[in-house]
């Protein structure tokens, strides 16, 4: 019986560190940032448009390309610099640390263009 209480006890005491360490970890991930200064911009692909379609930022900020349409568009760099496919729900992040226009496309919807303004 004595045997069993001690058990009961260190289940316990192991319990309270787990719950303890879990705590501390959810804190740590809902105060994660991208860095001091940084900003991020959310571009929405609805209705085979980016929205808004031209965006300014400041040099360091992100962008981040959220596709809410039903079928597959991607976020194209005008100089192939970069390009991203975006399924249904699927959304792109990246970040701009030199200045000037930035110019992209659907590579699927050739009517779709945005712009990133790095000033
Ligand atoms: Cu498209």
């Amino acid at each position: 019986m004595k045997t069993i209480t001690i058990s009961i006890f260190i289940l316990c005491l192991a319990l309270m560190i787990i719950g303890a360490s879990g705590c501390q970890q959810a804190t740590v991930s809902t105060t994660t940032s991208t860095g001091a200064g940084e900003n991020a911009h959310a571009v929405e692909i609805k209705n085979f448009a980016f929205n808004p379609s031209e965006i300014t930022i400041s040099k360091g900020d992100e962008v981040i390309w959220l596709n809410k349409d039903a079928l597959v568009h991607t976020v194209s760099a005008d100089d192939n610099s970069f390009s991203y496919k975006l399924i249904t729900g699927q959304y792109a992040t990246r970040q701009f640390n030199a200045t000037g226009e930035f110019a992209y496309h659907c590579a699927i919807h050739p009517s779709m263009k945005g712009t990133v303004i790095v000033r």
